[in-house]
């Protein structure tokens, strides 16, 4: 018997968080459940992806720190316009992994001051509860379980994990490649309707067994939208396999 999952309506209602809340506003405002992840290396190309994109997706996945020419009145400011223009949220994906006093620096300091404009973060639970007490103005996604081939997120890392994600109030949702209890929403990167893999480790599924096998709340899409020759086509095609396989998934 499979266990059925909540909806998104359900999961607002119980949202804690003020980011959880506005995820699953967008979720259903949007009809799309797609982060996509703006893995390119100049601000050009950042902001042309954002505004294509844009309308598609509840939050732009950023590797801030492999932006090349980056530099904050450049980069960011017209980052934070097109989020407002489009309506989604800015999701960088630091993975923090470090001591909290570090983690907090990482956070407020250096050229990308990621506490400004992000409105969650990635974060690694390997420096424990207190390295996340630092992040008090964003969502903290917690990583508990990695999608590349040989990960160390075993069985017991990922239950020890999810204690501290569980448990902290910073923290809104965690990544996994297996299913996490309701509290927290379950982001979920390793998808791709072409490939199976990329040759360097990383390991794909497709958006209905996502949906289907770990009651997944947001899809992370990398390459292929951003590699595809027509990125916005790409992106209305996740969001609609993947708004049709989160439908398929509450009939079960
Ligand atoms: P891809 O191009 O769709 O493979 O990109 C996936 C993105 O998700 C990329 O930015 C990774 O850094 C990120 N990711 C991942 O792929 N797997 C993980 O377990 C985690 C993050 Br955590």
């Amino acid at each position: 018997e499979e266990k059925t999952r909540s909806s998104y309506e359900q999961k607002l209602k119980n949202a804690q968080h003020s980011v959880s809340k506005k995820l699953l506003e967008l979720a259903l405002a949007k009809q799309s459940n797609l982060i996509a992840s703006a893995d390119v290396t100049t601000t050009k190309e950042l902001l042309e992806l954002a505004d294509k994109v844009g309308p598609h997706i509840i939050a732009l996945k950023t590797h801030i720190d492999i932006i090349s020419d980056f530099e904050y009145e450049k980069t960011i400011t017209p980052l934070k316009d097109l989020a407002a223009k489009h309506q989604f949220l800015l999701m960088e994906d630091r993975k923090f992994a470090d001591i909290g006093n570090t983690q907090e620096l990482q956070f407020t300091s250096g050229v990308f001051k990621i506490t400004d404009w992000a409105d969650f973060v990635t974060s690694q639970v390997i420096g424990g509860f207190e390295s996340l007490d630092c992040f008090k103005n964003v969502g903290v996604v917690a990583i508990i379980g990695m999608s590349s081939k040989g990960t160390l997120t075993t069985n017991e890392y990922r239950e020890e994990a999810l204690k501290i994600a569980l448990s902290h109030p910073n923290v809104i949702g965690g990544v996994s490649q297996n299913p996490v209890p309701e509290e927290i929403l379950l982001f979920t990167p390793g998808v791709n309707l072409a490939d199976s893999g990329d040759g360097k480790g990383q390991q794909y599924n497709t958006p209905e067994y996502v949906f289907k096998n770990l009651h997944t709340d947001f899809i992370i899409v990398g390459r292929g939208i951003y590699k595809a020759d027509q990125a916005e086509e790409a992106a209305i095609a996740y969001k609609n396999e993947g708004w049709k396989a989160y439908l398929d998934s509450l009939e079960k």
